[in-house]
Parts: structure tokens; C-alpha cells; sequence
């Protein structure tokens, strides 16, 4: 997901907290200081003048006081980390959010000024190519999507309609139900696959044959606008240009989306491939 060029910023919000390694921090506590950045379009609420229309500051403060104070955490980190991902998840008007907590007086025997951990976290868009044929086909694939919105941060935005599908690669093997989900998360590439793989399993896929018969499989087409080679991850899909039954649910939800690689849009290539 791009980046909004807008910002709301939050400078020095000051907490008093017990988070840390030693036993003394946990038990006394120490102040600490918090930048934040959204990132989001503010012409929705330039134009109108409302605050519906944009991120309340104050209460975001508020919302970042609790839960920061939540939790005695080790690690500045993991407090940084929760409270990026409590604030998306809070403000879906945030494309990303930049959060950097401060430990001023951290437990350094020196003279130092400050002492900081920054991170940024930013919702994804992804597609995902579904397909299944083995079993009720359309009820897996129904539960693949309730197990796939169940987990934080993930939404759905735009489904294909389900096709039935001549199998590809290996063809003695029943016909596919195929289908494809525009979805938003907040899971990086690998968290995602590794979550999908995971409802893979729970609905009983089984890796038997390579491109054989399956209970339902969920591959990611584009992730962003990101290119990833490896060996587990390959995004783009590295066969999606040869396969109907992607291009095509690809294309009722997206048409216009472009390839990274080949800057092809899903239609020109359902054109190509139909050739
Ligand atoms: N992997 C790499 N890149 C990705 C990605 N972008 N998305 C890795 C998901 N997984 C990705 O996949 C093997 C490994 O691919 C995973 O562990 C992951 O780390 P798999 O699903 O376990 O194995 P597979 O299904 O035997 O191989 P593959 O290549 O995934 O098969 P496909 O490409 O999914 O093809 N015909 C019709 N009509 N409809 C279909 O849906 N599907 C297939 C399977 C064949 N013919 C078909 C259909
Ligand atoms: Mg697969």
C-alpha cells in the first residue's frame, strides 16, 4: 500500500511505565517518551471540517497511554511493536503508522542523551488465488474465508466470483472450483503465507501430489508491489501469466491492477493468454 504524503504527528507524549530487563525497572518504574506518525489522506477533513473524517489526536493519546501501561514488557521493542499495531488496527483511516518510544533513562553507564527504538508498520494489499477440488469445495473455500477475517487486521475487500475450472498441469484429476480475494492485512509476506498454510492445514490439505488434487489451496498472486524470489515465497505468482483460472478472477476484481514486473494489467494478460 503506498504511503500517504499526509501526516498527523504526535511529538514527546510523556509515560510513566515499567518496562525493561532489570527486576528494579519492572518494580519502580521509569518515564518514557513516544513520537507517532500517521500516515493518511487529511483532504477528506480539510474539506469538510470533521473530525469523523480524521485521526482525534487527544484520543489517540489516550489510546496509546493504555496500552503502553498495559504490559511490563522486556523489551522497548515489543512495546513499540504492540503499540503500531494497537493503533491500526484502532484507525483504519491509517494507511502506516510510525511509532518511536524513548528511554531516557535507560539503565547506560555513561552519559547519554537518549536512547530510542523506531518502527513503522503499514497495512498490505494482497491477492490471493483460491481453488479447491476435493471435498465440498465451496463450503472449504467459505471456511478458509471466515478463518482468513478472523485473524486481526484482516479484511476482505473484493471476492471473484467461484468458477469451475478444467484442472491445469496434471489433468486426469477432478474439475476446480477456483476464486480470488482482494484482501488488506496487516501480516508481512512471510506471516501471511505462513497463516495461510496454516488454514491449509486445519481444513485438511494434504501435500501429496505437486499440482495435484487438493481440499483447497490459497497462493499469493501480489502482495503490494513487492517482488520476492525466494526459495519458500515467490510473489508475483511465478505461473500466474499461464493460468486462466487466475487471471480471469483476477480480473472481474481488478482489472486494471498492473504486474510489478511486466507492468501488464490482470486484463491484457487474460487477453494474452486467450490468444
Ligand atoms: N510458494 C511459493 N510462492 C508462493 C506463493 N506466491 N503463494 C510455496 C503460495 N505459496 C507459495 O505449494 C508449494 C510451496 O509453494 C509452498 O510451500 C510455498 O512455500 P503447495 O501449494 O504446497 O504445493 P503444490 O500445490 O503442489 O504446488 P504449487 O506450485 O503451489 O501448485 P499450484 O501452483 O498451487 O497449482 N488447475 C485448476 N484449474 N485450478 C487450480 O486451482 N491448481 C493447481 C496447483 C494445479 N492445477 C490447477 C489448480
Ligand atoms: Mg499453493
Amino acid at each position: 500500500m503506498k504511503k500517504s504524503t499526509d501526516e498527523i504527528r504526535i511529538i514527546g507524549l510523556k509515560l510513566y511505565a515499567y518496562h525493561g530487563c532489570l527486576e528494579e525497572e519492572k518494580e519502580k518504574g521509569q518515564e518514557f517518551t513516544i513520537d507517532i506518525t500517521f500516515h493518511l489522506s487529511l483532504l477528506p477533513a480539510g474539506l469538510t471540517d470533521n473530525l469523523d473524517k480524521t485521526i482525534n489526536y487527544a484520543e489517540a493519546c489516550e489510546y496509546t497511554c493504555e496500552v503502553f501501561s498495559k504490559y511490563k514488557y522486556n523489551l522497548i521493542e515489543t512495546a513499540a511493536e504492540d503499540v503500531a499495531n494497537a493503533l491500526l488496527l484502532k484507525y483504519e483511516l491509517a494507511d502506516s503508522v510510525d511509532v518511536t518510544v524513548y528511554k531516557p533513562h535507560a539503565p547506560i553507564m555513561h552519559d547519554f542523551e537518549n536512547v530510542c527504538v523506531s518502527v513503522s508498520r503499514t497495512r498490505h494489499i494482497a491477492y490471493i488465488a483460491v481453488g479447491s477440488n476435493l471435498g465440498e469445495s465451496k463450503d472449504t473455500i467459505e471456511k478458509a474465508k471466515e478463518m482468513f477475517c478472523k485473524l486481526e487486521g484482516n479484511e476482505i475487500l473484493k471476492e471473484a466470483t467461484l468458477i469451475t475450472t478444467k484442472p491445469y498441469g496434471v489433468t486426469d484429476q477432478p474439475d476446480f472450483i477456483n476464486g480470488l480475494w482482494k484482501v488488506k492485512t496487516l501480516l508481512e509476506p512471510f506471516d501471511l503465507l505462513k497463516k495461510l498454510n496454516e488454514i491449509e492445514a486445519r481444513l485438511g490439505r494434504e501435500r501429496l501430489i505437486h499440482w495435484g488434487p487438493r481440499t483447497i489451496d490459497l497462493d499469493i498472486i501480489y502482495f503490494d508491489d513487492e517482488v520476492i524470489n525466494t526459495e519458500k515465497l515467490t510473489v508475483p505468482h511465478i505461473d500466474m501469466a499461464n493460468r486462466e483460472f487466475v487471471l480471469k478472477p483476477l480480473s472481474e476484481v481488478d482489472p486494471y491492477v498492473r504486474h510489478p514486473l511486466t507492468g501488464l494489467r490482470a486484463e491484457d494478460m487474460l487477453k494474452n493468454l486467450e490468444k
